[in-house]
């Protein structure tokens, strides 16, 4: 087996967007797009020689055949050893953990996480640090730059490795131990949470639908949900991964798990519903009846972590994104803790879970994580409510019933205006941050602006600045406004527009959301000019 070097340019593009490059898939297919960004990666963090790597991806299209490259290239730059996947499968959370339980130099994941699959559909590729956690943005920007000055990659001229089966193999001089994408996950979560109380609650006669959405959470779902916790058989749905997501949009929310969101609302709804995306690191929770955002699953987490086994010393803090509600904030209030607030990207909370400054971690865009790995984590997510409802013994409904009366609702939701052109985007943006500093004491469709301003973002434990990072809007009585422009969309511009209203009145807590925020709906869209700007009278996706 030969090493080659094999004479490149770069290419324009490749700078990481919030979690990874990614773009449509036969963008990655052309000619040195992969190979030039995974040259880019090793080069960018100081060089694949003598190093261990994790390799695995969601098994969305061309996520064999992209392993394969990757293997090879690994092995012509020298690494030691590739810890695979079986078939180049793994989720992103079981990826996190195997690169922290390995000690591994790092790992590359193959996903396009929620965004549909295909051969017209989207790819993506991230490299995870040692940590286990998604590249910070100094590794992304190093990456970046390599991108930029690229001539040349190394390529070993092999034949595929079969991955179909676990075990120890090599290619060339380096080491490729194939394992079972699911083993090690599930003992780390049999560690976390009270199995036995799950399993009662199963033995019990309580029914759950966890909806795999085709991706590659389903073979993970089935053996711990059905397999180890009693889970009757076909409680686990669409389980079985295929490479475009059995044609659908593997992003669990209302709008995209549909089906789930009927038959939970429906007669007969079992007493517990959950999905998961594409890679496995988002969630959805829904109830008999009872739809729970993100923002208020991570506060309900947060408010009833000393039900689980691994949190029961309690949380020494909580982190949500920025344009995540602050609900979780009230419970870090009355728990005594720290609630870090920071910008859109699970990577940053890489630093506070390193620290040991914060215990649970969430975002409205349905991620909610622990310090257990580096990353957001579905199914963890979802072990968790069900560890919740075996110790409390009360339904969905009645859980957040109870959460609001003590801590109050933030009502909330995120309208999304999907592939927009890219400069009408920018100019909204632009119009809005021009109007930040006046619109403080004005009053906007009926609400008095109380502050604006542009989120940045100062890492308390590297000292970072991150700016640019969002354009706030902060109205009398709680209410407010967020307007960022998506990083993960391969297609224009997304245009996400977060709402937020904090109601304290007990009597007030039934409202269906988009009528709670109507006020602070027409304030976004009398400060954004949004129908106007965007050609679009409605949202594409109101989560
Ligand atoms: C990624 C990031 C998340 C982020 C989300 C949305 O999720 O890991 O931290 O909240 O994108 O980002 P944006 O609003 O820029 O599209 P995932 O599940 O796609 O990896």
């Amino acid at each position: 087996m030969s090493i080659h070097t094999v004479a490149t340019a770069p290419i324009e593009g490749q700078k990481p967007g919030t979690s990874g490059l990614r773009k449509k898939t036969p963008v990655f297919m052309g000619p040195h797009y992969l190979e030039n960004f995974v040259q880019s990666i090793f080069n960018g963090t100081g060089g694949a020689d003598g190093k261990t790597y994790v390799l695995g991806g969601d098994g969305r299209y061309f996520n064999d055949r992209a392993a394969q490259v990757i293997l090879r290239m690994a092995a012509a730059n020298g690494a030691k050893k590739v810890i695979v996947g079986q078939n180049a499968i793994l989720s992103t959370p079981a990826a996190s953990h195997l690169i922290r339980k390995r000690g591994t130099d790092g790992g590359i994941i193959m996903s396009a996480s929620h965004n549909p699959g295909g051969p017209n559909e989207d790819f993506g590729v991230k490299f995870n640090a040692a940590n286990g956690g998604p590249a910070p943005e100094g590794m992304t920007e190093k990456i970046f730059a390599e991108t930029k000055t690229l001539t040349a990659y190394k390529m070993l001229d092999a034949q595929d490795v079969d991955l179909s089966t676990p075990g120890t193999t090599s290619l060339g001089a380096m080491e490729i131990e194939v394992v079972d994408p699911v083993a090690d996950y599930q003992d780390l979560m049999a560690e976390i949470f009270d199995f036995d109380a799950i399993r009662a609650l199963f033995a019990g006669g309580f029914r759950m639908r966890f909806d795999a959405m085709h991706a590659v959470t389903g073979p993970y779902a089935r053996a711990i949900l059905e397999g180890t916790l009693g889970a009757p058989a076909g409680s686990v749905i669409n389980a079985a991964p295929s490479p475009d997501f059995g044609g659908g949009h593997p992003d669990p929310n209302p709008i995209w798990a549909k089906p789930l969101m009927e038959e939970m609302y429906g007669d007969n709804a079992p007493d517990f519903g959950a999905a998961s995306d594409g890679d496995g690191d988002r969630n959805m929770i829904v109830g008999k009846g009872a739809y729970v955002t993100p923002s208020d699953s991570l506060a309900v987490l947060a408010a009833n972590a000393t039900l689980v086994p691994a949190y029961a010393g309690g949380l020494r803090g909580v982190a949500r994104s920025m344009p995540t509600s602050g609900a979780v904030d009230r419970v870090a209030d009355s728990l005594g803790i720290a609630c870090y607030e920071t910008p859109t990207g699970w990577k940053f909370f890489g630093n506070l879970l390193d620290a040991g400054r914060a215990t649970l971690c969430g975002e409205e865009s349905a991620g909610t994580g622990s310090d257990h790995v580096r990353e957001k984590d579905g199914l963890w997510a979802v072990l968790f409510w069900l560890n919740v409802l075996a110790k409390r013994g009360q339904s969905v409904a009645d859980i957040m019933t109870d959460h609001w009366a003590r801590f109050g609702r933030n009502y909330y939701s995120r309208h999304d205006y999907e592939a927009v052109d890219s400069a009408a985007a920018n100019g909204l943006m632009d119009a809005v941050r021009g109007q930040l500093a006046t619109l403080p004491g004005s009053s906007v469709a009926g609400l008095t602006v109380t502050g604006a301003d542009e989120f940045a973002y100062d890492d308390p434990v590297d000292g970072s600045r991150s700016e640019g990072q969002g354009l706030r809007m902060m109205f009398e009585g709680g209410g407010r406004v967020v307007l960022r422009l998506s990083g993960t969309g391969t297609e224009g511009a997304t245009l996400r527009v977060y709402l937020e209203r904090l109601e304290t009145d007990s009597a007030q807590m039934d409202k269906d959301p988009q009528d709670a925020l109507a006020d602070v709906i027409a304030a976004a869209d009398a400060i954004a000019g949004i129908t106007s700007r965007t050609g679009r009278d409605a949202p594409d996706v109101i989560t």
